[in-house]
């Protein structure tokens, strides 16, 4: 086992790492930005290393800094959290050539599934089933009037170097296709550096299921059942559950056993997640995340398992601690994202923090980095902590939600804990009757 970790990341997800590492008498390396030296994960840390300035272009992106800080420190490895360098398969790629270990899968895998033609063709290839759409990258608005005539419409063009929502069009019929071909090859550009697009038949009302896997890199893998992100805006998560409230056990397990199969065969190693689009009660693989995931503590909640900690030992080689049978559900968990952000036009508002009170009790979990006294930086993400309860089943949890969110006081910045307070009268979400549209369309017809 590893003797020191180093956390290239900040916040919330820090903190999550340093438990862990901590938890199984591994040492912890923050490294923060000149912003950050004030900030948590730098106090809980058992050292830290400044590694450049407020930017995170210069600090939390900086391989040479970070490389360096595991240098100086003789950290065997690193954990990346999510976001940052988390999915930079060059990263993995100079760590490698420098004998540390990346707490996450190789640079190979990273890379397969960060294009999202070849992700999209390894899932396929795998039998997962995926989206129909167009053999690959659609060169042309002739060949994008072909592929629509052959899936139907409405279809979709999404960047092939995209990911998480930017830089997609829809048509609707034949009229809109050359519009939005050329608009969607365009923002590919400018925003990857890449114009290359793809198609596939645009789904109207689906929900945002995704599969949990994890490998041990020696062809074992699991599945960890769904969790249901479809309450989103502008492709930003703000409230996710364990599990999916539609999903039936049949369902669950048919498309699990389908990823953690799939994951095997490739040899993946640590955390995965397999997206999907789920409509009509069938599965449309979307994209797979080669990272841990914000939402991951609602599996942790419903399986009892230490996400972190697994990730952790198979980097150092170790097998997993427990086999799919060992894996069974308890429960229902809930999260929801707190920003230090102003409703509804979810505008960041850093500043400084006046009180905190994290909630407790049974089944209340809060992973933050806050604490009173606190100047939130303007520098880097609104996420300022996750609320995450667990009950016997969904009612408990979202009373216990709702009893969660009372408890929570955090003064001096605003944020989106109104949202929840709003959204949890809601029947519709006391029901689970939602889709990817629900919370866009609520927001609009609730504050205009
Ligand atoms: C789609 C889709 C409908 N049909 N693909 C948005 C983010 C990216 N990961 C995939 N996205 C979508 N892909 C087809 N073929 C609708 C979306 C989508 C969406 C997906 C998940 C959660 C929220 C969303 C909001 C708008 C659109």
């Amino acid at each position: 086992m590893f003797e020191k970790i180093l956390i290239a990341n900040r916040g919330e997800i820090a903190l999550r790492v340093i438990r862990a590492c901590r938890e199984m008498g591994i040492k912890s390396v923050a490294v923060h930005s000149t912003a950050d030296a004030d900030a948590m994960h730098v106090r809980l840390a058992d050292e830290s290393v400044c590694i450049g300035p407020n930017a995170s272009s210069q600090s939390y992106l900086s391989i040479p800094a970070i490389v360096s800080a595991c240098e100086i420190t003789g950290a065997e490895a690193i954990h990346p959290g999510y976001g940052f360098l988390s999915e930079n398969a060059n990263f993995v790629q100079v760590l490698e050539d420098h004998g540390i270990t990346f707490i996450g899968p190789t640079a190979e895998h990273i890379r397969i599934m960060g294009d999202k033609i070849t992700a999209k063709e390894t899932a396929k290839a795998l039998g997962i089933p995926v989206v129909p759409g167009s053999d690959g990258g659609v060169p042309d608005v002739a060949t994008a009037l072909k592929t629509a005539e052959a899936i139907g419409y409405p279809v979709i063009i999404k960047a092939t170097a995209g990911g998480g929502g930017r830089g997609m069009k829809v048509a609707k019929s034949s009229d809109e296709l050359e519009v939005a071909f050329r608009t969607a090859r365009s923002e590919a550009k400018a925003a990857f550096g890449n114009d290359e697009v793809y198609m596939e038949k645009y789904l109207q009302k689906p929900r945002h299921i995704e599969i949990q896997v994890f490998g041990d890199g020696k062809g074992h893998a699991v599945h960890l059942g769904e969790r249901d992100c479809s309450l989103q805006r502008r492709h930003q998560k703000v409230f996710e559950e364990a599990p999916g409230p539609v999903i039936t056990p049949e369902q669950r397990a048919r498309i699990g056993k389908i990823c953690a199969d799939a994951v095997a065969k490739i040899g993946y190693i640590g955390a995965g997640t397999i997206e999907f689009l789920f409509e009509d009660g069938e599965f449309y693989f979307i994209e797979m995340n080669t990272r841990l995931q914000v939402e991951h503590p609602v599996t942790e909640g419903i399986f009892g398992v230490d996400l972190v900690r697994e990730q952790i030992r198979v980097a150092a080689g170790l097998p997993m601690s427990f086999t799919q049978d060992d894996l069974q559900i308890n429960g229902h968990a809930i999260e929801v994202r707190i920003n230090a952000e102003k409703i509804p036009e979810f505008a960041p508002r850093p500043g400084k923090v006046k009180v905190f009170h994290a909630p407790g009790g049974l089944g209340v979990r809060m992973d933050s980095a806050l604490y009173a006294g606190y100047s939130i930086p303007p520098y880097y993400d609104s996420l300022i902590g996750k609320l995450i309860v667990h009950g016997r089943d969904r009612p408990e949890a979202l009373a216990r939600l709702k009893r969660a969110l009372a408890e929570l006081i955090i003064d001096g910045v605003e944020t989106t804990i109104p949202l929840f307070h709003a959204l949890l009268d809601e029947p519709d979400i006391q029901n689970g009757a939602y889709n990817i549209h629900w919370l866009e369309k609520w927001l609009a017809a609730t504050y205009g």
